[in-house]
């Protein structure tokens, strides 16, 4: 079996959680606090936001780019209980063993008794709220930005609108990652603040005798940054772009991806591939991405789902 020698591109658990301690203590954890501001604009059209940042591939914070959207003028945790307080969702996703379903309401109540000193912050995280949901995409209207979004012409309207949301509390942490599908993050920041730290597509730790995170830090093509994202403010990150997340307050974002088609080949070879192991071989899944094995099932479901195709045959 073939062994990722990029250490922040595994997903077993001992791999995770190395990177997760190298946030809190030594080289990165030093680096981190003072690695230089993410780029920011506002007022950028959308011919200037290509020539300067989507054509060169470079990440940037769009300022209050959706400062008008009817989810950041009224939504907040208790408006969301009041609409859609029935619709279950699965909380904590990305945590194998605190992962539990619970309804929209229930995780809301959850969320302001979880105040006690020690209490771990629980966090709503890729919920595919139009399967469930519908109903409040019309408050999360298209960013002309976006358009670009190949897979639009692959899938068709609806699969390519297959957004997440993000709801999660104070001191949450969604670790560092790169996007499965070769696809572009935009993330539009709706209730409260994030700070993100990100590194380019090229960072690189080998483990030769250990992890080498000095190396890490100093290598240019690490290209560490960070920022916080506000409400109304959104961000572009090209694909491949490793990002890790900290939940300031509480936060609610969406998470808006697009296909590039630059990447169209690298993004069929992954759906096709990540497909064909789930039908053909979970239990090798399920090994290799020991935390996220339920979550890549559910994006798979929800995916098929927009898209109309009965994936009911796929294990488990
Ligand atoms: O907001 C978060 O915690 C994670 C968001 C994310 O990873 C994304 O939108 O790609």
């Amino acid at each position: 079996m073939h062994t990722e020698p990029n250490i922040l591109r595994r997903h077993d658990l001992e791999s995770l959680a190395a990177v997760e301690r190298a946030f809190h203590t030594g080289p990165l954890s030093a680096a981190v606090g003072h690695a230089p501001q993410l780029e920011r604009r506002s007022g950028l059209t959308p011919e200037e936001f290509v020539r300067e940042y989507r054509g060169p591939q470079r990440p940037v914070v769009l300022e209050n780019h959706v400062a008008d959207w009817p989810s950041v003028q009224t939504w907040s945790f208790d408006h969301l209980a009041d609409r859609v307080g029935d619709v279950r969702v699965v909380v904590d996703s990305y945590n194998t063993k605190a992962a539990r379903e619970a309804t929209v309401a229930e995780f809301v109540h959850l969320l302001k008794e979880n105040r006690h000193e020690g209490a771990t912050p629980i966090y709503l995280q890729e919920w595919y709220y139009q399967t469930t949901a519908p109903e409040l995409a019309a408050d999360m209207p298209e960013m002309e930005i976006a358009r670009y979004d190949f897979r639009r012409n692959l899938y068709g309207d609806a699969a390519s609108t297959n957004h997440q949301l993000w709801l999660g509390q104070q001191g949450g942490v969604t670790r560092l990652h790169q996007d499965s599908y070769t696809v572009d993050v935009m993330h539009a920041q709706i209730v409260g603040e994030k700070l993100w730290y990100v590194m380019g597509p090229d960072a690189v730790l080998h483990e030769d005798t250990e992890a080498d995170w000095t190396r890490l830090v100093e290598a240019p093509e690490t290209q560490l940054a960070r920022f916080v994202l506000k409400p109304g403010d959104v961000l572009y990150l090209p694909a491949n772009w490793y990002h890790r997340i900290e939940l300031l307050s509480d936060s609610i974002g969406l998470g808006r991806k697009c296909l590039d088609e630059i990447n169209l080949q690298a993004h069929i070879r992954q759906r096709m591939t990540e497909l064909l192991a789930l039908a053909l071989n979970p239990e090798e899944v399920r090994r290799t991405h020991p935390e996220l094995f339920d979550v890549v099932l559910m994006r798979s479901r929800a995916w098929a789902n927009r898209m109309g195709i009965d994936l009911s045959r796929l294990r488990p």
